[in-house]
């Protein structure tokens, strides 16, 4: 009989390092995530030290070369992000800004100096770095940003806000996004540079084991050598986007699987009218349709990915990957927080807090709307945005 968990055998599909890797941090979720989420939830809080735990196992940039990263593929990043997820889409969150935003842009698009400079503490959780590209009134389409980067000799200063950006209170580094008389440049901004502060953003019900900031840039002067010298136009950050949409892809099959997994076992002891509930028909169509999602949504992600590491994704086919990933994560958690009933809604089980993270991914990285209107033009050659 084909397991509950894998019915596809997906497992099978995997290579020997791939699941050491799945092994090794599903290990770390268990030991060191998952006794503590819920009251790290509850505080809205998510210690600093995570970011040198990562490190140490290897998962912050694990998919760059060089640098001291560890030059991983895309499938065991992708498989890195899903059993964090697993655990909370905060700590994928923070693996994500991390290796595929603020590592990435410098990986990408920065000077030998930078590189040498940043991508090793980074590496190993020592500096941590955030990604400012959303603004105020700049959301969906960060085209239109404020923020301005104007030369003043040698130098560039850097007057914006931006805003809703994961780790930007305690990162060390800040990836700036910002509108120069050539067009959009990318700059690393140390956190400590005169004219820069941020302020945490509270009271959100969402994704709450996760710093989220405001970063208000005050006449910051950078040299000319903290502008990323490869990034041009729009074209940069969206770049360093596909990398964190990529592991968003996997990572929410995570949460869906945390969330179906603990349906499951909830509905088999649960009695009511003197049998399981899993005894009803009604709920095997949930836990079935979950199954059938998680899975093909799991296929999805290992195609993407197999893709991704022959050199081949689009950044259309990524936007596939995250619209119907995040969907059905979303779709999954909700039908699993109803088997629980009244259960369903207390931080005793991990389903709401899922639940309320999914809200947020399906929102951060392009929201769901942008990334059909990105497929809508594929395939039609006809933008929609606007
Ligand atoms: P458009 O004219 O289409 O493109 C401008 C330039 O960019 C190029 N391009 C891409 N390059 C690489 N990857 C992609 N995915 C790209 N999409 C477009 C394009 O070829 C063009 O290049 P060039 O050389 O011709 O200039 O741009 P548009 O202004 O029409 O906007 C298109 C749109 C709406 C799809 C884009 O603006 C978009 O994706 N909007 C969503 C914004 C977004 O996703 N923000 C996320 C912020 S970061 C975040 O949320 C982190 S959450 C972190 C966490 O905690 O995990
Ligand atoms: P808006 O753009 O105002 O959109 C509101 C609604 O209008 C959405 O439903 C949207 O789909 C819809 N809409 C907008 N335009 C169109 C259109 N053309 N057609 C149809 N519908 C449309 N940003 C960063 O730069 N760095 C980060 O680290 C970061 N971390 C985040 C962490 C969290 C917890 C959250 C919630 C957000 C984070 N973001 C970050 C910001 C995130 O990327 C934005 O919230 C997202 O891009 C959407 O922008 P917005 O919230 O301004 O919504």
């Amino acid at each position: 009989m084909p397991d509950a968990m894998d019915f596809l055998e997906i497992d099978a599909l995997l290579d020997d390092e791939e699941r050491l890797i799945r092994d090794t941090v599903r290990a770390f979720v268990r030991d060191r995530i998952s006794p503590n989420i819920a009251r790290w939830f509850e505080e809205g809080t998510l210690p600093r030290e995570i970011g040198r735990e990562l490190g140490a196992l290897g998962l912050l940039g694990m998919h760059l070369h060089g640098y001291e990263c560890p030059g991983a593929s895309a499938v065991a990043y992708g498989i890195a992000c899903m059993e964090l997820e697993a655990g909370d889409a905060g700590v994928r969150s923070f693996a994500s800004v991390q290796g595929s935003l603020a590592m990435f842009a410098i990986h990408r698009f920065g000077s030998e100096e930078q590189k040498n400079e940043w991508l090793p503490a980074m590496a190993r959780g020592e500096k941590i770095g955030c990604f400012g590209l959303t603004e105020p009134d700049f959301g969906s389409n960060p085209a239109g940003m404020r923020t301005t980067a104007r030369r003043d000799g040698a130098d560039w200063v850097i007057d914006g806000t931006k805003m809703w950006i994961t780790n930007g209170s305690f990162a060390d580094v800040a990836i700036v996004w910002a509108n120069t008389d050539d067009g959009i440049a990318g700059f690393v901004v140390p956190t400590t540079t005169k004219g820069f502060s941020t302020n945490a953003i509270h009271r959100k019900l969402s994704l709450r084991a996760s710093v989220t900031s405001e970063l208000i840039l005050d006449s910051v002067r950078v040299p000319d050598s903290a502008r990323l010298p490869s990034a041009r136009g729009l074209g940069g950050p969206l770049a360093c986007l596909n990398e964190a949409r990529f592991g968003i892809i996997w990572g929410v099959m995570g949460a869906a699987r945390s969330c179906y997994a603990t349906a499951l076992e909830y509905a088999k002891t649960r009695v009511q009218f003197d049998r399981p509930i899993a005894g009803f028909q009604l709920t095997q169509e949930k836990l079935v349709n979950m199954l059938l999602e998680l899975q093909k949504g799991t296929l999805l992600a290992l195609h993407l990915g197999r893709m991704k590491d022959e050199g081949r994704l689009h950044p259309t086919q990524v936007s596939f990957g995250k619209l119907n990933n995040v969907r059905e994560a979303l779709a999954i958690a909700r039908d699993a927080r109803s088997i629980l009933g009244a259960n369903g809604v207390t931080l005793e089980y991990p389903i709401i807090r899922h639940m309320n993270n999914l809200e947020s991914v399906l929102t951060y990285e392009g929201t769901s709307e942008i990334h059909l209107l990105v497929i809508g033009q594929a395939i039609t050659g006809l933008a929609a945005f606007s």
